[in-house]
């Protein structure tokens, strides 16, 4: 793990820490930055050891969405595909990440604009310095939210105030941001990363495998209606009822000690 990589991942103590790495250009992506991005959420896939990640960027930006120099109007000979951009890059890493039955921490410690503010609101707890800003910046070069960006506004906020960040690009304040329920909470900036890494530790010894089923219930949730919701509930619950964690829970309970998860 060097510094010259676009994303900087190191694992500690059952922590992915993901830092997006191109401060000069705001974190913006390029191809490099998106293969990057999807190597370190498909590690927290695969790698049982891995129990949360904590998504942050390097510099005094999270990001700032699309590499717009790769994109030159000027330069191209053809109308481009946008489609396929988030066909290859954005939509299965954002799926990957709603996909993890992990806990995805994301501290935005800098301005979060276009498909940046989105990769965000994707993440499951979102954490943002006081000085960060969210910016739907895609009205300002005639494009449409992406990155999962009209779902998160909408579902979060409703039409009336995703519609208005949507069109007219103005940046919305962490701490205005977490007032209207779009990100976890707003914190001082010198005190982010050490809030979010707390966090991120308290999830990585915790009982992963409940935490993992309980973000696949809330996010089902606004999709079922209740009765099908409770289904859900009794077999996911039967799920976690059966792990080593619930035993270990109970067991510290009664014998009035901290539990000691092991994540299965
Ligand atoms: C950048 C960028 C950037 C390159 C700052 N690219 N260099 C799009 C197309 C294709 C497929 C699918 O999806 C998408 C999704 C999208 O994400 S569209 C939206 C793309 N992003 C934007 O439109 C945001 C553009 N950036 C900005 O509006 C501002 O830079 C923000 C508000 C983020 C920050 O403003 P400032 O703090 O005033 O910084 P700055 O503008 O001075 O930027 C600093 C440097 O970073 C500067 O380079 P320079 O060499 O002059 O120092 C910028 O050119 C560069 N930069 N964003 N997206």
């Amino acid at each position: 793990m060097t510094d010259t990589e676009s994303v900087r991942a190191e694992v500690a103590d059952g922590v992915l820490t993901l830092t997006l790495n191109r401060p000069e250009k705001l974190n913006s992506f390029n191809v490099d930055m998106h293969e990057a991005l999807r190597r370190g959420v498909e590690r927290a896939h695969e790698d049982d050891a891995i129990r949360a990640v904590l998504l942050t960027g390097a510099g005094r930006a999270f990001c700032a969405g699309q590499d717009l120099g790769d994109r030159d109007p000027r330069k191209a000979t053809e109308k481009p595909d946008l489609g396929e951009t988030l066909d290859t890059w954005y939509n299965p890493t954002l799926r990957l990440i709603r996909a993890l039955e992990k806990p995805v921490i994301c501290a935005v410690n800098g301005v979060a604009a276009g498909a940046g503010a989105n990769l965000a609101l994707a993440c499951d707890i979102v954490l943002a310095a006081r000085s960060a800003k969210f910016i739907q910046a895609f009205s300002k070069i005639g494009l449409v939210p992406d990155a999962g960006g009209s779902w998160s506004l909408a579902r979060a906020l409703g039409e009336p105030r995703a519609k208005a960040l949507a069109m007219t690009a103005e940046p919305l304040m962490a701490e205005q941001a977490a007032e209207w329920g779009l990100i976890w909470k707003a914190v001082d900036d010198a005190d982010l990363m050490a809030e979010a890494s707390s966090l991120a530790a308290r999830f990585a010894s915790g009982p992963t495998k409940g935490l993992g089923l309980t973000k696949r219930l809330i996010q089902a949730a606004s999709d079922n209606d209740f009765s099908t919701q409770l289904d859900m509930e009794r077999d996911l619950q039967r799920e976690a009822g059966r792990s080593d964690d619930y035993a270990e829970g109970v067991t510290a309970f009664l014998e009035k000690r901290a539990p000691v998860f092991s994540g299965r």
